[in-house]
Formats: structure tokens, C-alpha cells, sequence
């Protein structure tokens, strides 16, 4: 195969799409702070994503650390998160002086176990920070309730579900806040980007303020911001891009099922489940695989896919427990091991993108067939 073949590539527009936009921020030489193409793009993303109030950001860590930090959580006190993410999810909590405690996953949905996390509630919790992860959304009724019983704030990392809506509820508007990531591997990209979406007015204007420094006006400065603005040509690559969101979606709809097809049957290899009545935001299409029972593991199917060019991703693995920092940490569990300590062993994201042929598809299915 002559060019690589990697686990995400960007959605782009043509060039030629771009260079007016260009034109348009040289001439009005607005660059950055709340300009125009920034707020014609928070407003299609209200529209497209259906949410009252979307805020933009320069990327997804920040809006998370924003959104944390808006939240006013009591110094030292434990916000409860799942060690299968990426590492932005903990760092966010550590960076704002807060204790990351890590619960495990549901064996189905790879999402945090509201069990888990009940489990591992004390008196100095303050906080759920849950990940829907690979696309799965997370038991979204079962973490409200433990958040009512006990008091705390829910936010959810939605950086894998852009788009997604669960019984037509958009996805966004669940939990306290949603944090959202437009990174580049994303099915919606703006370069870099991040959004937070909210329906609490008071939590609108904190964060409005923390994104820009705490400035409130020329003379006040109110709180201790931080830079978390989108930049304009950001912000003119997401209006184009939100153009093309569509039908890379669709496409990807139309490769699980490939995927799907071709994978299914295999003993010991697990497909990635349909949950009833959401609508699949495609970000990512991750397998599970059962080395004991399908007689190769994860690891010899990362390196004979690679070897023939196609580069997967073993996401999230090391899982953020195995990171230095909070190597050693407890796993709130209840199962007598962590169902997250296999799994991390068995997880592969394939390449999940329009640039995935049938010719690939065919050179998957071969390494998985391959006795
Ligand atoms: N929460 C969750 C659950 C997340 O997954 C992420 C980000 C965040 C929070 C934080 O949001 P941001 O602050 O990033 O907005 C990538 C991304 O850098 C990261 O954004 C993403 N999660 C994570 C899952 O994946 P790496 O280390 O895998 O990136 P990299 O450079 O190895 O890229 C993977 C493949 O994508 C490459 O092999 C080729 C392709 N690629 C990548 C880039 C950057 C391209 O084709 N073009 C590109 O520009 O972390």
C-alpha cells in the first residue's frame, strides 16, 4: 500500500471554500475577540447542535478546565471520572486543584458505572466529570440520580459525541455542561477548537467572563480568566466545516456497517453496540478483543495491521490510572477487578474516516480472518 492509512483524518474544505473567508478577516483586520465569523459560528452551532447557548473555545482542554472551574468546587475536594479517556479529562480536574477519583466502566457501553461511581462517593465529592466515550453515550439517568442524591455537579466530556441526541434530546443538553472537542481527528474540526454548551444563565455568564480573562469591561476586570477564545480563522474553517459534517457522518454510517459486516461472527472479537434510540455521532469504531477466546490479542492486530500500513489506535491505553501521576490510584469498582484493567488490554479504534476504501475494508478483514 503505498500511503498510510491512520486512525482519523480531518474533514476539510476546499481551499478555494477558505481563501474568501481569508479575504474577509484581512479586510475588516478583526483577528480574534468575539469577531464575526465567532459569533456567526456559535449561533450555527445553537442551530445545528439545538441547544440554547454554545461558547466557543480555542480548544477542548480548556473549555473543560473552564468549565471546572466555573463550577467554584471547594479546593482538594474529588471529582469522580473514568480512568478509560484521554489524559485532558483527569489533568482538567488536577489543573483546577481538584482530586480526580476514578470509577470503572460499564462491560457494554465502555462509559462510566454509575454503581462505580456511588461507590465511590464520600463527603468530600464534589463533582461527576463523565466521558462519553468512542460515540457510547454514558447512562445519563443513572448519573443524574446519584448526582441529585448526593449533591454534586455533572459535566460531561462530550468530545466523542458531537451531534449526537439521545430519544431527539440533544446530547448537549445533559449534565450541568457539556464540553465539546473540534481537534483536528474529530469528525467536526475547526483545526483546534472546543465548545461548551449549557442551559443555566448564571453558568452561561461565569463562563463567558473565565474565557476572556474575567474581563467585564474596560474599567472591571471580575474574574481570574484565562485565554480560551477562538481565534477567526478558527472559527471560519468551523462554518465551512459544519457544511461537510453531514455527509462525512453518513459515510461513516455506511463504513460501521462494512465493518460490521465483516467483523461480526468472529469468536472472541466485540463489535461495538447499538444503543437504543441514539442517534451514533460515527466519531470513533472501536472493537473489543478477547485474546483467550479469539487466540490473537489486541496488540498482534495493532502490529500486523500496521505492518501493511494501516495505522489503529489502542485508545485509551495506558489508561489514565497507569499514567505517572496517578499511577496507583484506586478503581471504584463492583466487580471483584476493575472491569477497566482488562479491557484496557483489548480495545482497538480502526481507521474511522471517508478516506477508508473498500480495498481497506478488505485488508482489515483479512488480518482479522488470518489463522
Ligand atoms: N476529552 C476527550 C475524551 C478527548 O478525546 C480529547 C481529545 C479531549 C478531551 C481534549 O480535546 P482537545 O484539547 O484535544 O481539543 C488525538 C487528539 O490530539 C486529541 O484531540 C484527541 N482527544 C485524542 C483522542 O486523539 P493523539 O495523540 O492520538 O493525536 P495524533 O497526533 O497521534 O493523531 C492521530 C492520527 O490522526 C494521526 O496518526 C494522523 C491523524 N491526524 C492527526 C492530526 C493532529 C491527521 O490526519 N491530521 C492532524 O492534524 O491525540
Amino acid at each position: 500500500m503505498s500511503s498510510p492509512l491512520f486512525v482519523a483524518k480531518p474533514v476539510l474544505p476546499k481551499l478555494s471554500e477558505f481563501l474568501p473567508y481569508l479575504e474577509e478577516i484581512w479586510k475588516s483586520e478583526i483577528l480574534t475577540n468575539n469577531g464575526p465569523f465567532h459569533q456567526r459560528l456559535e449561533k450555527s452551532l445553537e442551530d445545528y447542535l439545538g441547544v440554547p447557548c454554545a461558547m466557543l473555545f480555542n480548544n477542548g482542554t480548556i473549555a473543560l478546565l473552564v468549565a471546572l472551574k466555573m463550577m467554584d468546587l471547594p479546593p482538594g475536594s474529588e471529582v469522580i471520572t473514568t480512568p478509560l479517556t484521554f489524559a485532558a479529562t483527569a489533568h482538567s480536574i488536577a489543573w483546577n486543584g481538584l482530586k480526580p477519583v476514578f470509577a470503572d466502566v460499564d462491560p457494554v457501553t465502555l462509559t462510566i458505572d454509575p454503581a462505580a461511581v456511588e461507590k465511590a462517593v464520600n463527603s468530600n465529592t464534589s463533582a461527576i466529570l463523565a466521558v462519553h466515550v468512542y460515540g457510547m453515550v454514558c447512562d445519563t439517568d443513572g448519573l443524574r440520580n446519584v448526582a441529585t442524591k448526593h449533591g454534586l455537579r455533572l459535566i460531561y466530556d462530550a468530545a466523542h459525541v458531537f451531534g449526537t441526541t439521545v430519544s431527539g434530546k440533544p446530547i448537549g443538553e445533559f449534565g450541568d455542561v457539556s464540553v465539546f472537542s473540534f481537534h483536528a481527528t474529530k469528525l467536526y474540526n475547526t483545526f483546534e477548537g472546543g465548545l461548551i454548551t449549557t442551559s443555566d444563565a448564571k453558568d452561561k455568564e461565569r463562563i463567558y467572563f473565565l474565557r476572556n480573562f474575567g474581563i467585564k469591561n474596560e474599567e472591571e476586570v471580575a474574574d481570574i480568566g484565562i485565554n480560551g477564545k477562538m481565534n477567526e480563522m478558527q472559527a471560519a474553517i468551523g462554518l465551512l466545516n459544519l457544511k461537510l459534517v453531514h455527509s462525512e457522518r453518513q459515510t461513516r454510517t455506511d463504513l460501521r456497517s462494512c465493518f460490521n459486516n465483516i467483523l461480526s461472527g468472529i469468536p472472541g472479537v466485540l463489535l461495538p453496540q447499538e444503543q437504543a434510540n441514539v442517534s451514533n455521532s460515527e466519531q470513533y469504531y472501536h472493537v473489543v478483543i478477547d485474546a483467550e477466546v479469539f487466540g490473537r490479542s489486541r496488540d498482534d492486530i495493532y502490529d500486523a495491521l500496521k505492518a501493511i500500513g494501516i495505522y489503529s489506535r489502542k485508545y485509551f491505553h495506558p489508561i489514565c490510572t497507569d499514567f505517572a501521576p496517578y499511577k496507583g490510584s484506586t478503581i471504584h469498582s463492583c466487580r471483584d477487578q476493575p472491569y477497566v484493567e482488562k479491557v484496557k488490554s483489548q480495545v482497538l479504534c480502526l481507521p474511522f474516516h471517508s478516506g477508508v476504501t473498500q480495498q481497506h475494508v478488505a485488508m482489515i478483514a483479512e488480518v482479522f480472518q488470518r489463522r
